[in-house]
C-alpha cells in the first residue's frame, strides 16, 4: 500500500491542503506482472441487466399506457427521468479539501454524442461559486488601450455573436495517473473535461472597440470570485479565437461555469478560462500570476519546471466499456469513446483490444469540430476473453497521442499536469472492467 507523491502534488498544486496520510492506493499485480491495477476507489459494482416486470412486456398493455400521464407545467424547468438519477457529477473524497476549493467530474461514460449537458459539466473552483447579480456585473478593460471601457452584459450582447463548440479540459485531468493506474472509473480518470456550445463575443471585436496599443503583448484576465483567479494570455491568442461567452448550450451560463460571463480560450488549459470575468488588463509582459508560477507549471526530472504549457495535446478515452460500463453481453458489442485536441480537429482514432499490439480505426461521428470533443465508436465481438482496451487519437497537425512510457521519458513523473497518455481498461472474463497500467 502506497500513497504516491502524485496525489499530494495534485492537492498542493491545485491549491488545497487535504491531509493525504490517510489515503491508501493499492496496486495489485495482475496477468503475470504485466498489469498494474487501480485502487478500488468508489468502484461501482458489476450490474446485471435489471429484472423486467413481465406484466409490462409484450403482448401485455404496460402500466403506463391505460391512464393519462402528468400534465404540462409539473416541472417548469425540465429534469431528466428519475431512472437516470445515477447520471451525476461525482467527486473523489480524498481530492476534496473543502467544497469551495474543489473539483468534481463529468460522467463521460453516461453520455452520447459530443455535447455535455449543462448540469453535468465538471466544476473546478478555487473560491466557491459567487452569486453575481447580472445588473451589477461589469467587464472592465484597462492598460495599454486607447479607450479604457467598462461593459455591462447588455453591452456585450450588442457585439456580433459567435456560436462555437469547444472542449474545456483542466490541466490536471488524469493528473493522478502519472505514476500508475489509480482511480477506477472513466469519470475520475477522464472527467475533468466538458464540451458545450458557447455563445458570446469575439475578443478581437472587443479589442477593436477599445483600440489596442502596439506595445500591448499580453492580457491579464481576472475573475470576480473570491479567488480572484487570474492568468496572462498572449495577445496573439486573444485576437485569434478567444471569446467572452454568456451562454452555454443555448441558455445563460450556469453559475458554476461563470455566470454571467466567462473567458473561452479554445484548446488551452482550463485554468485560463477565467469565470465570472471582471477585468482584462493589456500589458507588455506576462503578469507572472500565482496560477502560472507556483501553480500550473510542470516539474521535470531535472528540477526545472515547464511554464506556460497552455495547449491541451490530443487525447482520447474509451467511455464504454469502462470501469462503470462493464460488458454485459457476449457477441456483438459497441465500443464508444471521445477524442479531442487543443491543436485542431481530430483526424483519426485507433482502438486496440490487446494492449496496443493490434489497432483498428474507429468510426468518427459528425460533427468533427475544431478544438471540440469528437465521438467515435467501434463495433466488436466479445466471447468472454480478457481484453486490454486502448484508444489513440491523432489530430490534423499529425500529432499522435503518446503512450505513458513515451510521455514519462520526456517529462518524468513529477508533474500532475498535461497527462494525455493512452490509458488501458482491462476487461475481465466476467465482463468487469478495471483501470490498469501495462508495460
Ligand atoms: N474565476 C475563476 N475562474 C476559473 C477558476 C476559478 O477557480 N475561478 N477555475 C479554473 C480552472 S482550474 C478550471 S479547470 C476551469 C473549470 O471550469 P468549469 O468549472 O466550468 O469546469 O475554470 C477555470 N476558471
Ligand atoms: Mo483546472
Amino acid at each position: 500500500m502506497t500513497t504516491s507523491k502524485t496525489d499530494s502534488n495534485l492537492i498542493a498544486q491545485e491549491g488545497q491542503s487535504a491531509d493525504l496520510d490517510t489515503v491508501a492506493v493499492s496496486r495489485r499485480k495482475l496477468l503475470g506482472g504485466a498489469v498494474l491495477a487501480a485502487g478500488s476507489l468508489a468502484t461501482p459494482s458489476l450490474v446485471s441487466a435489471a429484472e423486467s416486470n413481465p406484466d409490462n412486456l409484450p403482448p401485455n398493455v404496460p402500466e403506463w399506457t391505460p391512464y393519462l400521464g402528468e400534465g404540462v407545467d409539473v416541472n417548469p424547468y425540465g429534469m431528466p427521468s428519475e431512472h437516470e438519477a445515477h447520471v451525476i457529477r461525482r467527486s473523489v473524497e480524498w481530492l476534496t479539501a473543502s467544497p469551495e476549493s474543489s473539483v468534481n467530474f463529468t460522467p463521460l461514460h453516461e453520455l452520447d454524442g459530443i455535447v455535455t449537458p449543462n448540469g453535468l459539466c465538471f466544476e473546478r473552483h478555487h473560491g466557491g461559486v459567487p452569486e453575481v447579480i447580472p445588473q451589477d456585473y461589469r467587464l472592465m478593460i484597462n492598460g495599454l488601450v486607447d479607450r479604457e471601457l467598462i461593459f455591462t452584459i447588455d453591452d456585450l450582447k450588442r457585439f456580433p455573436q459567435v456560436n462555437r463548440f469547444h472542449f474545456l479540459e483542466c490541466a490536471a485531468n488524469g493528473g493522478m495517473e502519472w505514476r500508475g493506474a489509480q482511480l477506477n472509473g472513466c469519470q475520475y480518470t477522464f472527467g475533468m473535461v466538458h464540451n458545450v456550445q458557447y455563445s458570446g463575443v469575439r475578443l478581437s471585436d472587443i479589442c477593436r472597440e477599445v483600440g489596442i496599443k502596439p506595445e500591448a503583448k499580453w492580457v491579464l484576465a481576472e475573475g470576480g470570485d473570491s479567488a480572484g483567479m487570474n492568468r496572462s494570455i498572449p495577445i496573439e491568442k486573444i485576437l485569434d479565437d478567444c471569446m467572452i461567452a454568456y451562454s452555454m448550450n443555448g441558455e445563460a451560463l450556469r453559475p458554476e461555469q461563470g455566470y454571467p460571463a466567462r473567458l473561452v480560450v479554445p484548446g488551452w488549459e482550463g485554468n485560463m478560462w477565467v469565470k465570472w470575468i471582471r477585468r482584462l488588463e493589456f500589458g507588455d509582459m506576462p503578469y507572472m500570476a500565482r496560477e502560472e508560477t507556483s501553480k500550473y507549471t510542470d516539474l521535470m526530472e531535472d528540477g526545472n519546471a515547464r511554464m506556460f504549457t497552455w495547449v491541451m495535446d490530443a487525447k482520447s478515452c474509451v467511455t464504454s466499456p469502462s470501469p462503470e460500463k462493464p460488458i454485459l453481453h457476449k457477441g456483438q458489442n459497441l465500443l464508444k469513446g471521445l477524442a479531442w485536441s487543443g491543436r485542431g480537429k481530430i483526424t483519426r482514432v485507433d482502438v486496440s483490444l490487446d494492449g496496443g499490439r493490434n489497432w483498428q480505426a474507429a468510426e468518427l461521428h459528425d460533427p468533427v469540430l475544431d478544438k471540440s470533443l469528437t465521438r467515435f465508436t467501434l463495433p466488436f465481438q466479445w466471447n468472454g476473453e480478457d481484453l486490454l482496451v486502448q484508444s489513440r487519437a491523432m489530430d490534423e497537425t499529425g500529432y499522435v497521442q503518446p503512450t505513458i512510457q513515451a510521455l514519462q521519458k520526456e517529462r518524468g513523473v513529477n508533474s500532475i499536469y498535461h497527462n494525455n497518455a493512452i490509458a488501458t481498461w482491462h476487461v475481465k472474463t466476467n465482463g468487469e472492467v478495471e483501470n490498469v497500467r501495462i508495460g
